[in-house]
C-alpha cells in the first residue's frame, strides 16, 4: 500500500513519518537546514509479513503544490494531517480537495501535536477536520489524536494503517506496466536509477521498456521494490528501477516522464476528461480558460474546451477537452488536477476519459454519449451500445491500457463483430452488411447497364454515412462471403458483368481479341469499327461500356488500352528513366524505343501524366511514382 501524507505547512507530516518508521524524509540539506519539505520523501514501515507500507511525504508550503500533486498521483490511500494547535488551514483544504478531485477513497485523518493542546481543543479539532472530509472521498475517515513527540497514539494509528492496508489489498497487477517518474539519478558502479509509483502492471529484470512521452528505449539491469532488492514489482509498489540503454544519455529521463512498457506508448496532446470545478472557484470555468494541467508529476500548459455548454460552474461538472501545449502521457482513468494560469489556485480536476478524442466533432451529442459510456462502469460495453458504427478496438486497448490477455476476454464478448480495425454490435453490423446489399440491388435495378457503385458512393447512400474503416471492412467481409464483387473501382453483385446487354456484350467479345492482340498499339476507334463492319459509335459505346468494368482504358479521343498493355508500355518508360543518368527520358527517346510512333507516344505519355505516373519537365519526363492499374 502506498500512502501520501497530506495537510498545511509545519502540522507535523515530516515528524509524523519519522515516527512510524523511523526514517527521516527530508533529505535535501535546504530541507533540514529551513525545517519544512520541499520536495517529496520516501519512508517505509513494514505493517505485517509481506505488508508494506510506503509512505510519501510531501511539501506542506502552498509554493511546492507542484510536488505535492506528483506524490499523490497514483496513491492508494491519504494521511491527512492536521495540527491541534492551528486547526485546518489553507492547505488542509486545498490538499484535501486535490485528494478529492483524483479520486482518493481511503485515508486516516491524523491530529497532530496532541501534546499542544488541551484535550477539548483535540476534540474540537477533530471535528473540524472530519466536517471539512464529509463531501470528499475521505468522509467517514476515522481520526486519530497524534503527538510525534511524546509518541502518544501512535500505536493507535499503526494498528490504523495495518487495518487500511488489509482493506487496500494488493493491487492487481492489471494492464501494461506504467511507473511515474518522480526522481531520477545515477548511482556510481549502476548508471542511471529512476524511482516512481508503478501505477498499472508488472516489471521485471530484463523487460525492455520505453521512456514516454519521449519515446527513448531503455532496459531494466535491477529492481528495488519498497527499497528492497528484487527480481520484480508490480502496481501499487513504490520501485526504483536501475535502466541500462543507448539513447538515455542524450535524453534525459526526469519527474513527470512515465516508464511504461512498449506498448502503452501513446502521447497525446487533446484529452476528453469529466471536469469537477471545486465549489471554492468564485467564477464558473470558462471555454478556452487557460491553465495548469497536472498528470502526476507532469505539469503542462494548455487551455479548457469546455463542451456541453458556455461555463462549469463552481461545485458543478461537465465535460471538457484539455488543449495542452505539449505532449504527455495519458491514458484512461489518470487523475488529472487543474491549476490557474498563474499556478496560484487549484481549480478543477477529474479522471481522464478519452486521451485520444477524435479532431472534429468534439461536442457533438452523439460524442457526449460517447464519453457517458467511456467514464461509467463497463467503458467496452458502453462504448458498443453508444456508437452506431463501433470504435477503432486498439485504440482503445490503448486507452485503456489492456493487455493482451484482457484484451482477449473483450474479444470473447458475445454480440459483438470484430471487423477489421472496429469492434461494432454484432446487431448493427449485420444491418451495415444488408444496407449495402440492398444499395447495390437498388441501384442495379435502377441501372442495369451501369457497372455498378463506387465504394465511396455506396457509402454516401446510406443514412447516417457510415465512417470509410467499418465501411471498408464491411464491403471486404461480403466480398469475401461471395456476396458482393469488386472490379474497375466498382461494387456489384457476383457475375453482374453479364448484365452488359447480349449485343453489346457479344460485340465485346469480338473487340476484346482485337485491343488485346493489337501488340502496343491497339487500333483506333475507326479502325476497329472498319475491322468489325461495325458503326464505330456502337464501337465507341462498348469501349465505355468495358471501361466502366476496368477492361480497357481510355489514353486518348480514340484510342483504348486494355491494362495489360499499358502496364507494359509503362514498364518501358522506367527502364529508360532508369538508363539514364539523371532519371528522366525524352518524348523522342520512348518513340524508338516503344516503336508505337510519334502521335501514339505524345497521347501516353500526356496520359502518363494525367495519371500522376510521370511528371513533364521541359522536354523530358521523371517518373513519379509505381505505375498502378
Ligand atoms: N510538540 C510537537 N511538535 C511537533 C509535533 N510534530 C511536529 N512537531 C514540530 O513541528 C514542526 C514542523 O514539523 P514537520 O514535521 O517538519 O512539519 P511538516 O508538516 O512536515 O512541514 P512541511 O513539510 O514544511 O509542510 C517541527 O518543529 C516539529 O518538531 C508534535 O506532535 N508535537
Ligand atoms: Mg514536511
Amino acid at each position: 500500500m502506498i500512502v501520501a501524507t497530506a495537510g498545511h505547512i509545519d502540522h507535523g507530516k515530516t515528524s509524523l513519518v519519522k515516527a512510524l518508521t523511523g526514517t527521516d524524509a527530508d533529505r535535501l540539506p535546504e530541507e533540514k537546514a529551513r525545517g519544512l519539505t520541499i520536495d517529496l520523501g520516501f519512508a517505509y514501515w513494514q505493517a505485517g509479513p509481506g505488508q508494506t507500507v510506503g509512505f510519501i511525504d510531501v511539501p506542506g508550503h502552498e509554493r511546492f503544490i507542484k510536488n505535492m500533486l506528483a506524490g499523490v498521483t497514483g496513491i492508494d490511500a491519504a494521511l491527512l494531517i492536521v495540527a491541534a494547535d492551528d486547526g485546518p488551514m489553507p492547505q488542509t483544504r486545498e490538499h484535501l480537495a486535490i485528494l478529492d478531485l483524483l479520486g482518493v477513497q481511503r485515508g486516516i485523518i491524523a491530529v497532530t501535536k496532541a501534546d499542544r493542546a488541551e484535550p477539548e481543543r483535540v476534540q474540537a479539532v477533530a471535528e473540524e477536520a472530519q466536517a471539512l472530509a464529509a463531501d470528499t472521498g475521505l468522509a467517514g475517515a476515522s481520526v486519530l489524536p497524534v503527538s510525534a513527540i511524546t509518541g502518544e497514539g501512535v500505536p493507535e494509528l499503526r494498528r490504523a494503517l495495518q487495518r487500511l492496508a488489509g482493506a487496500v489489498g494488493r493491487r492487481r497487477a492489471a494492464g501494461r506496466f506504467r511507473l511515474a517518474v518522480d526522481r531520477s539519478f545515477t548511482l556510481r558502479g549502476a548508471g542511471l536509477v529512476v524511482t516512481g509509483t508503478a501505477f498499472s502492471g508488472a516489471v521485471k529484470v530484463g523487460d525492455r521498456l520505453l521512456v514516454s512521452p519521449g519515446g527513448v528505449e531503455a532496459r531494466v539491469r535491477a529492481i528495488h521494490a519498497e527499497n528492497v532488492e528484487s527480481h520484480a514489482a508490480q502496481a501499487g509498489q513504490r520501485v526504483a528501477l536501475n535502466l541500462a540503454g543507448a539513447g538515455l544519455r542524450r535524453h534525459a529521463v526526469s519527474r513527470g516522464d512515465w516508464l511504461l512498457a512498449p506498448e502503452a506508448h501513446g502521447p497525446t496532446r487533446r484529452i476528453d476528461i469529466r471536469l469537477r470545478v471545486l465549489g471554492s472557484e468564485a467564477r464558473p470555468l470558462r471555454d478556452r480558460t487557460p491553465v495548469h494541467v497536472h498528470l502526476g508529476a507532469v505539469d503542462v500548459t494548455g487551455r479548457v474546451a469546455v463542451l456541453d455548454g458556455p461555463s462549469i460552474a463552481p461545485g458543478a461538472a461537465g465535460w471538457a477537452q484539455l488543449l495542452l501545449d505539449r505532449e504527455i502521457g495519458a491514458l484512461a482513468g489518470d487523475g488529472i488536477v487543474l491549476r490557474d494560469q498563474s499556478a496560484m489556485r487549484t481549480i478543477a480536476g477529474g479522471r481522464v476519459a478519452d486521451p485520444f478524442p477524435p479532431a472534429r466533432g468534439r461536442a457533438r451529442p452523439e460524442r457526449l454519449a460517447e464519453l457517458a459510456a467511456r467514464a461509467g462502469d463497463d467503458p467496452f460495453a458502453g462504448l458498443v451500445e453508444a456508437t452506431a458504427f463501433g470504435f477503432d478496438f486498439a485504440r482503445f486497448a490503448l486507452a485503456y491500457n489492456l493487455n493482451d490477455a484482457e484484451q482477449a476476454v473483450l474479444r470473447r464478448r458475445n454480440g459483438v463483430v470484430f471487423a477489421g480495425p472496429v469492434a461494432v454490435d454484432a446487431g448493427r453490423w449485420q444491418a451495415l452488411c444488408d444496407a449495402f446489399e440492398r444499395e447495390v440491388d437498388a441501384w442495379t435495378a435502377a441501372h442495369p447497364d451501369s457497372p455498378g457503385l463506387g465504394p465511396v458512393a455506396l457509402r454516401r447512400r446510406l443514412d447516417p454515412v457510415p465512417p470509410r474503416d467499418i465501411a471498408e471492412a464491411a464491403l471486404a467481409a461480403l466480398a469475401s462471403a461471395g456476396k458482393l464483387a469488386r472490379s474497375g473501382g466498382f461494387v456489384h453483385r457476383p457475375g453482374h458483368r453479364a448484365a452488359l446487354a447480349p449485343e453489346e456484350e457479344a460485340l465485346w467479345q469480338r473487340i476484346e481479341p482485337l485491343v488485346t492482340e493489337g501488340g502496343l498499339r491497339p487500333p483506333r476507334v475507326r479502325e476497329l469499327a472498319d475491322m468489325l463492319k461495325v458503326d464505330h459509335v456502337q464501337v465507341e459505346g462498348v469501349l465505355r461500356q468495358a471501361g466502366r468494368f476496368g477492361l480497357v482504358r481510355r489514353v486518348a479521343d480514340n484510342r483504348w488500352f486494355p491494362p495489360a498493355t499499358l502496364k507494359g508500355l509503362a514498364g518501358i518508360a522506367e527502364t529508360l528513366a532508369a538508363e539514364s543518368a539523371d532519371g528522366r527520358f525524352t518524348a523522342a527517346a520512348y518513340k524508338d524505343r516503344s516503336g508505337i510512333g510519334r502521335n501514339v507516344t505524345i497521347e501516353l505519355l500526356e496520359f502518363f501524366d494525367k495519371e500522376g505516373f510521370t511528371r513533364r519537365e521541359g522536354d523530358a519526363r521523371r517518373i513519379v511514382r509505381e505505375w498502378r492499374e
